[in-house]
């Protein structure tokens, strides 16, 4: 069963390796990126708020993301496994992940770290150009990711959890070698 947790700066193809996977073993992709995105489309509350700081490059403030990942974790399709990308974010997030598992008696089996150099995420954002894709943000974004979820490394790796993988190959190499690193 797959019960794994995506890390790695934005852009490291978090989003394109977990919805590989997610396919390939049919268990939910849980994007809060996603999610949120669809929210500020569909103007909710939860949109609303979120809107500004997705725009800025800041990360959504905890309360509105724990509550969201807790009411989709709660969905009776997550008991085959599923896939968490983008989230957590930051060591709060993740100590509110594990109270969130432990009420519903599971428990994260790995957190897969994509490694990919800030140059090669510059460009690959630029190129997908979405809203919250230009240089400015896409600065701050990964200054973010180095103060806030960078941590997360030596608190997946103390507990033996963390498997790095080298993000900056093609697609069908990364996904290889994440299934390998599971396997292993
Ligand atoms: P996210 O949606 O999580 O987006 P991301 O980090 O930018 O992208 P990802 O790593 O998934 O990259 P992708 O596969 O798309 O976050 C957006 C914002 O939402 C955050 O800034 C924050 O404001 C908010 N947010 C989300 N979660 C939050 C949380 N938990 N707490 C607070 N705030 C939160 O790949 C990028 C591009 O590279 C794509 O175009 C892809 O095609 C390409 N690519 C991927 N793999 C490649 C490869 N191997 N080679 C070449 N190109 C590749």
């Amino acid at each position: 069963m797959a019960r794994l947790i995506f890390l790695g700066p934005p852009g490291s193809g978090k989003g394109t390796q977990a919805g590989t996977l997610a396919k390939f073993w049919q268990v939910p992709h849980i994007s809060t990126g996603d999610i949120l995105r669809s929210a500020v489309r569909e103007q909710t509350s939860l949109g609303t708020k979120a809107q500004s700081y997705m725009d800025r490059g800041e990360l959504v403030p905890d309360q509105l993301v724990l509550d969201l990942v807790q009411e989709r974790l709660n969905q009776p399709d997550t008991d085959r496994g599923w896939i968490l990308d983008g989230f957590p974010r930051n060591v709060v997030q993740a100590e509110a992940l594990d109270q969130m598992l432990s009420a519903i008696n599971q428990s994260c089996e790995m957190a897969i770290n994509l490694d990919v150099p800030d140059e090669v995420i510059v460009g690959r954002m630029l190129a997908r150009g979405r809203k919250d894709d230009n240089e400015e943000t896409i600065r701050r974004r990964l200054e973010v990711y180095r103060i806030e979820t960078a941590p997360l490394i030596s608190f997946y790796q103390k507990r033996q959890q963390l498997a790095s993988i080298d993000g900056n190959q093609s697609m069908e190499q990364v996904t290889t070698a994440i299934q390998k690193a599971i396997e292993s």
